[in-house]
């Protein structure tokens, strides 16, 4: 016999809509998941998507003999911007295979090796900055963060700089992009086609878009016309020059315009998110704080690190896998089935059905982790890590679809944490901040504010050999 997937209930009409707080719908789900447990079907203004967050249904989820990945209401929407970019493009889509056989390879180990340098050198910047600020200077985490990883993305995949560290007004691509991604997730909130009513709205969102492919174009046509085209061999470079093996073409300018768009998107707000959230969780835990420190140092010293440096770096990257864990900062992914068939060994599901995978619930399922809710990068500890049960730390979604950036985001962010830690004392501004959640496509803490005093650690190579005021250093 098969069973209904359970169903808040809701109001005729809207259905849960009222539960849903519009500012925060990831966290609202999350509360649901709460009364609701971890299989529950939500209705809103006629859009039907089944919530999944537990271990052993993620573990069906994930065979991708049975299911495949569904582009939920926001990604659908979001295809007005990244078009059939690798994020946004259905698996049977012939550009989702070309271009992820041609940028996988650029993902790789030697891809991240070459990438290695430009990351130092924005991080860097950053560091800097934070120097000249000086002790008093109040830092807004996630502001800076954001800088980082937009310049880190751009100059590492297209040698393009964004100087994000030396303007306060932030690029025009970059408000464009943040506004065109609040409003697809607008319109993925309301039925479809009634987001595309609103024509001030819709101009505004055309202008932004047109921003965003302009911008894109401009960079590929100075490379085509760069006679260096090639020999770079960056992103762009392989975008613009490769042929795929398997079909023998390349990518068309309006994909790789996409996929540019793409990268500059998927690549920033995911990983600042991720340093946001492990700056606070280490702010909130001082013992590991303390812990994560003495490991930098004993495996650093006073040297700058360099790309061996990121392997060995190994309870960095615990401290991240933890983080990724509590606040998984891309919080979901849609599959759906191949054909009908029975999940839970009893509820029925259709291909017609959503079923997304969310995160910070299947994180925290209780019958895989002790003490759920608790920081501990020690479960991270690879003999440990080994015994966990499979899908149950999904940050970086699955199978064919799963992360393209994902060793890209670890070493960057292993890089900038360990810069962080060797060369600071990092307090938090507002001794009593409270965790405050902001959503877009994806979280990051708000209002994070930090001090940050330069460590004394002796010899180690000082990039400035004085402080100017730091008005002046805005400037
Ligand atoms: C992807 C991804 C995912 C899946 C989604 C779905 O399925 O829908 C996820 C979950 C993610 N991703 C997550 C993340 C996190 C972090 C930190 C990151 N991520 C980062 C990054 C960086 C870069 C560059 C990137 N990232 C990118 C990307 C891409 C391109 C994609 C798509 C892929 C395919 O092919 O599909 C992704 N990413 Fe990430």
């Amino acid at each position: 016999m098969s069973h209904v997937i359970p169903r808040p209930k809701g109001l005729p009409l809207i259905g849960n809509l009222a539960e849903i707080d519009p500012e925060a719908p990831v966290q609202s789900i999350i509360r649901l998941a709460k009364t609701n447990g971890p299989l529950f079907r939500l209705e809103i203004l006629g859009n039907s998507l089944v919530i999944v967050g537990s271990q052993a249904l993620a573990n069906e989820l994930c065979d991708e003999t049975r299911f495949q990945k569904a582009l939920h209401r926001p990604l659908e929407e979001a295809r007005t911007v990244a078009g059939d970019g690798l994020f946004t493009a259905y698996d049977e889509e012939p550009n989702w295979g070309k271009a992820h056989r041609l940028l996988m390879p650029a993902f790789g180990p030697l891809g991240l090796r070459s990438m290695f340098d430009r990351m130092l050198d924005i991080a860097e910047q950053m560091m800097t900055r934070w120097e000249r600020f000086g002790d008093g200077a109040v830092i807004d985490v996630a502001d800076n963060m954001t800088r980082l990883t937009l310049d880190t993305i751009a100059l590492s995949a297209f040698d393009f700089r964004f100087n994000s560290f030396y303007q306060s007004e932030l690029h025009p691509f970059v408000n464009a992009m943040s506004r065109a991604l609040e409003e697809s997730g607008r319109r993925a909130r309301l039925p479809h086609g009634v987001g595309r009513l609103n024509l001030l709205r819709n101009r505004l969102f055309e202008a932004d878009t047109r921003v965003l492919r302009e911008v894109a174009d401009r960079l590929i046509e100075e490379r085509i016309r760069d006679p260096r085209l090639g020999e770079r061999g960056d992103l762009l470079d392989r975008m613009l020059t490769a042929r795929d093996l398997e079909t023998g073409e390349t990518l068309s300018r309006e994909n790789v315009g996409y996929q540019m768009i793409t990268f500059l998107v998927a690549g920033h707000e995911t990983t600042s998110g991720l340093l946001s959230f492990a700056t606070w969780l280490l702010l909130k835990h001082p013992e590991t704080l303390a812990k994560a420190r003495a490991h930098v140092d004993r495996v650093l010293g006073g040297a700058t690190p360099g790309f061996e440096d990121i392997g060995r770096l190994s309870y960095l990257e615990q401290i991240l896998e933890e983080t990724l864990r509590l606040w998984p900062t891309a919080p979901a992914f849609g599959v759906h089935a191949r054909e009908t068939t029975t999940i839970g060994g009893r509820y029925k599901v259709t291909p017609e059905d959503v079923l997304l995978i969310l995160t910070p619930v299947l994180h925290r399922d209780p019958a895989v982790w002790e003490a759920p809710g608790e920081f501990r990068p020690e479960r991270f500890a690879p003999d440990r890590a080994a015994k966990l049960p499979p899908h149950a730390w999904k940050p970086f979604g699955n199978g064919q679809r799963a992360c393209i950036g994902r060793g890209f985001a670890m070493q960057e962010a292993v890089l900038v944490l360990a810069l962080m830690l060797q060369r600071f004392d990092i307090t938090l501004a507002d001794a009593d901040y409270k965790l405050v959640v902001s959503e877009t496509l994806t979280l990051k803490p708000k209002g994070l504010r930090i001090h940050a005093r330069r460590r004394d650690t002796g010899d180690r190579p000082v990039a400035l050999t004085h402080s100017p005021h730091p008005t002046e250093a805005l400037a």
